[in-house]
């Protein structure tokens, strides 16, 4: 993994300038929506680090469109990611997790030809015992142009339509992580500063890991073949493996670009589609996963294949080195 050298103090709005110089046809209005996840990942991470402190820690007393309990955090995440990137001017779309329907935003400008659609907070119920937590996006072009119309049109895209996409986790340090199609670059806060500075360009998931990570609790639920390469994993032959499970998304998937090994998260009985979203949650993970060098699969086709058929669908996801994914591939094959 090419690493920054210390000489080169360069910013995340520097990177993606840089970035755009690759790609002749690109504008420097990405650049400007981009920097307006950097701010609002800025605001977040301050009120998360000092949640306790806030009285915004628990239940806002609200439940989301999944009928589930809002954390206070994760309406102020949501807001605070609408004021950010509502008033670019570049943004014609914003589809939450916390929000039942996509938003069409209104500027003076005209229409915005982004779409960005996004997890505020992934990993909220954490928040009270201090694990880590992130935030997810995932960023398209409209398809449509002029005034919006048809606005599933323009949101329900495959992942292989993604222009951006990436995280910011919200650990022992908060790290910024993207792709605009041209690698995977990471950046690290600098509190005393406020700046996302590059921290590792061009990362690169090992070809294989040593670690699983999955909640075992589901596992009576899981598809045979699934239960066998876990089973398998435990062996002397296979290593044997180390499990590692968080139960935050952003985390286990971080550990997993930067260690290699796999993620899965399988159709359970609670959640016989999976549990995880599609749109603002396997198809960003599964783009990174890609341009690193890794790969990532519902069990039967590509994350980034899929043609999704509303906003806030269900996946099962398998993510991590290609090594460790084709093999749970495989024995889900035979069965
Ligand atoms: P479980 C967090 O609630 C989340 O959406 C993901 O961040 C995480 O990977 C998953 O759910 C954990 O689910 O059922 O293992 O607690």
């Amino acid at each position: 993994m090419a690493r920054s050298s210390d000489d080169r103090l360069i910013t995340v709005q520097q990177h993606i300038i840089e970035q755009q110089r690759a790609h002749p046809t690109a504008t420097g209005e990405f650049s400007w929506l981009l920097s307006g996840i950097t701010l609002a990942a800025c605001i977040i991470q301050a009120k998360v680090r000092r949640a306790a402190l806030l009285d915004i820690l628990g239940g806002a007393g609200s439940a989301n469109v999944h009928g589930e309990i809002q954390q206070k955090l994760d309406v102020l995440a949501n807001e605070t990611m609408e004021r950010c990137l509502g008033f670019r001017g570049n943004v014609g779309i914003l589809a939450s997790e916390e929000l039942d329907e996509a938003k069409i935003v209104s500027s003076p400008t005209g229409t915005g030809k982004y779409v960005v659609i996004y997890d505020p907070l992934d990993g909220s119920s954490n928040i009270d015992v201090n694990v880590s937590v992130g935030t997810i996006f995932s960023i398209f072009e409209r398809i449509t142009s002029g005034p919006i119309t048809d606005v599933k049109r323009d949101v329900l895209q495959p992942g292989t339509k993604q222009i951006a996409a990436g995280y910011v986790v919200y650990g022992s340090s908060t790290v910024m992580c993207y792709t605009t199609g041209n690698g995977v670059h990471m950046f690290t806060l600098e509190p005393s500063i406020g700046s996302f500075m590059l921290s590792a360009e061009n990362v690169c998931m090992p070809e294989r890991g040593k670690t699983y990570s999955v909640n075992e609790a589901n596992a009576d639920a899981f598809p045979s073949g699934i239960q066998k390469w876990l089973k398998w994993a435990k062996t002397k032959e296979a290593g044997p493996y180390t499990a590692r499970y968080i139960g935050s998304l952003v985390a286990d998937f971080h550990r997993t670009l930067l260690r290699g090994g796999v993620f899965l998260y399988p159709r359970t009985a609670k959640d016989p589609t999976g549990k995880l979203r599609l749109m603002y949650e396997a198809n960003p993970i599964a783009f990174l996963a890609e341009q690193a060098g890794g790969t990532a699969s519902d069990g039967t086709q590509s994350i980034l294949e899929k043609q999704p058929e509303s906003l806030h669908e269900r996946t099962p996801l398998i993510v991590g080195s290609k090594r460790e994914v084709e093999q749970v591939l495989d024995y889900l094959k035979r069965g």
